[in-house]
């Protein structure tokens, strides 16, 4: 863990998060900052920054639950598809360095524009 990470603090349950999903190895929790209704966020309970930084075992965990999680966040938005994304580091616009997956509901209506998972 490390203490002043946000996404520790929500795994360990220090900070507030909407946790939807929770595992030994993976927590999924809503976006502060949603980019659409049921943005969701799935990171690996342990702090690792980068994809690379993760065991191939992790990495595989981390990828379960969003194999698992993106049609149930697409039907709780009822949504029509969804971006899934990582901004594995600084570079490409990563601002929390505990490595997280984006599920981003989208909708047929919704201009079908490519969205950058990148705040601000
Ligand atoms: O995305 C970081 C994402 O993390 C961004 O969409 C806001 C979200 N965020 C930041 N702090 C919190 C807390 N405390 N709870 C839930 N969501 C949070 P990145 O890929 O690093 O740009």
């Amino acid at each position: 863990m490390s203490n002043d990470c946000p996404f520790c603090g929500i795994v360990a349950g220090e900070i507030p998060g909407r946790i939807v999903f929770e595992s030994d190895d993976v927590t999924a929790f809503l976006d502060a900052n949603p980019l659409a209704p049921g943005h969701t966020l799935v990171v690996p309970n342990d702090h690792h920054e980068r994809l690379t930084d993760l065991s191939e075992e992790l990495a595989r965990e981390v990828f379960a639950a969003l194999h698992r999680l993106t049609p149930a966040v697409e039907a709780a938005a009822d949504a029509d598809g969804s971006n899934v994304a990582f901004n594995n580091g600084p570079a490409a616009g990563q601002e929390v360095p505990h490595l997280h997956g984006h599920i981003i509901p989208r909708f047929d209506d919704d201009g079908g524009a490519p969205i950058h998972v990148v705040a601000g």
